[in-house]
């Protein structure tokens, strides 16, 4: 099994479309990542590069939402450091079932006390512009959770329901923050279980590419910090006729005129069971 990925692990993600874990990363990268997350959200980018996905800064940043940044591994070290990490590329491989994985995307997510919530969503509804349209995660708390607090939160085996034609989804701040799902969950004749992840900081869960999940308004008076890991298979490919779909008209940007190819300069493949790993990424923290 992979790195972080026992039996019972891997049963969890397959019956439940999820799985919670209580250690992924030490208590000092958490610490060390709490001073990455305010220089990141005053625009202080180590590296020079900007994430690909700017939609909170002091300053200009709506104080009642989420703060949130996707790509931060291209504009902090450390950052990288975590989120390109075999250990979590190989968890992630084997959960997904795929030959191997390659980074997609992270969040850096921060939500203060009384921040408002991140609509339900299924991560596979926006990635047209890939295939396989698959994608797998990796959510670590930056802080102990409670149901309080807002945590990532699943609806149990939503990664079964049907995929044809999902409601509109709505991520930042939305008044009813489980509409969505709820509507899928009635077209679907069930009663949705939602579980929310409580652990200690620098836990987490893994859960599958269409399972539903969201989080709810920040009502303790706690910080919620997050750093999420989105992989897709080492084997994607870039699909064109769905570049305009989802958030493809980001992402996409990074596909060459003549080929599919997701190069591995934007794309960096993190573990593969034959042994490949993109050259010139940074080792994982000790
Ligand atoms: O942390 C959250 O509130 C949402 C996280 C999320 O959407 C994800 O991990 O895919």
């Amino acid at each position: 099994m992979g790195a972080h990925v026992t039996h019972e692990i891997a049963a969890g993600f397959d019956a439940d479309g999820f799985a919670v874990v209580d250690r992924l990363v030490s208590d000092e990268v958490v610490v060390a990542l709490h001073d990455r997350f305010e220089r990141l959200f005053r625009g202080e980018f180590e590296t020079g590069v900007a994430p690909d996905e700017v939609n909170w800064q002091e300053g200009t940043g709506d104080p009642a939402l989420t703060r949130q940044l996707c790509n931060a591994w291209r504009a902090d070290r450390l950052v990288a450091s975590v989120v390109l990490s075999p250990a979590l590329g190989e968890s992630l491989a084997r959960l997904a079932g795929w030959p191997g994985a390659r980074i997609i995307q992270d969040n850096v997510l921060w939500k203060p006390p009384g921040a408002r919530s991140v609509g339900f969503h299924r991560d596979n509804a926006y990635l047209d512009w890939y295939r396989p349209r698959e994608m797998a995660t990796c959510w670590i708390a930056l802080d102990p959770t409670s149901s309080s607090s807002g945590p990532v939160a699943f609806a149990r085996g939503s990664h079964r329901w049907s995929t044809g034609a999902d409601p509109a989804m709505d991520f930042h701040g939305p008044d009813d923050h489980r509409a969505a799902m709820d509507d899928a969950a009635a077209v679907e004749g069930v009663v949705p279980d939602v579980v929310p992840v409580e652990v200690p900081a620098g836990g987490g869960s893994f859960h599958h590419g269409w399972t539903w999940h969201g989080s709810d308004v920040n009502r303790s008076d706690v910080q919620r910090r997050a750093l999420v890991v989105h992989c897709a298979s080492s084997d994607a490919r870039f699909h064109r006729p769905g570049f305009a779909e989802g958030n493809g008209p980001v992402y996409s940007r990074y596909a060459r005129p003549d080929d599919d190819v997701m190069d591995e300069a934007h794309f960096p493949v993190l573990w593969t069971a034959d042994g490949h790993r993109t050259p010139g990424l940074p080792e994982p923290p000790a």
